[in-house]
């Protein structure tokens, strides 16, 4: 898939100009989010992958042939990040999530194994309080038996109170659940 990055950004007036529907993808540091978008655009390394955790507090725009973007938010969550650091990374993601008109769909991704966490609770209540469409990525699936992953899928849902369409069990590793990606997408997108 032929994608470009655009520009980075952290303010609305930085935001690229375009009339093209934007997707978001949303995760806490170090959940894959880079190796999620790389997959989904099989793309060795346009997004950088295992870097510098918690330090990027820009927002990424992608051009995705010409017809969508992809926008790569900051991971949150970094525990060695201060106080305000936080502060200021909840504003800025808020501000692009309630503000961006181009914002046609979000992607939260999260670790399988693990129950969402505070912060990724904080996000997904920001998410249903603008109403965003949502697609949930379960990542890491290749780290699951199938039993592991059925069990988990079921926690997951009702601790964020979304249902089984909304959801791909996902790995960025073995390259699960791309194509279920993309039809979700579309289905919202077009
Ligand atoms: N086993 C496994 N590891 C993954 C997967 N996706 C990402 N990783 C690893 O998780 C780490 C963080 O990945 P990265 O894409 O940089 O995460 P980000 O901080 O959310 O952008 C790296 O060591 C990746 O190799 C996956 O599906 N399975
Ligand atoms: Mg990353």
């Amino acid at each position: 898939m032929n994608a470009e990055f655009v520009k980075s950004a952290i303010l609305p007036k930085d935001y690229p100009q375009h009339n093209l529907p934007e997707i978001a993808f949303l995760g806490r540091s170090n959940v894959g989010k880079s190796s999620v978008i790389n997959a989904l655009l099989n793309r060795k390394s346009l997004v950088k992958t295992g870097k510098t955790p918690g330090k990027t507090r820009l927002i990424n725009f992608f051009d995705i042939e010409k017809t969508f973007f992809f926008v790569d938010l900051p991971g949150y969550g970094y525990a060695k990040v201060s106080k305000k650091e936080k502060e200021s990374w909840s504003k800025n993601i808020y501000t692009y999530l309630s503000q961006r008109e181009q914002l046609k769909l979000c992607v939260l991704i999260l670790d399988i194994r693990r129950i969402p966490s505070n912060d990724d609770i904080s996000v997904i209540n920001m998410l249903y309080e603008l109403n965003k469409d949502t697609l949930f990525l379960l990542n890491k699936s290749d780290k699951l038996s199938n039993n592991e992953i059925y069990k988990q899928v079921k926690i997951i849902c009702d601790a964020v109170g979304v249902s089984k369409e909304n959801i791909v069990i996902f790995s960025a590793l073995k390259k699960r659940g791309i194509d279920e990606t993309w039809t979700k997408i579309k289905e919202i997108l077009f």
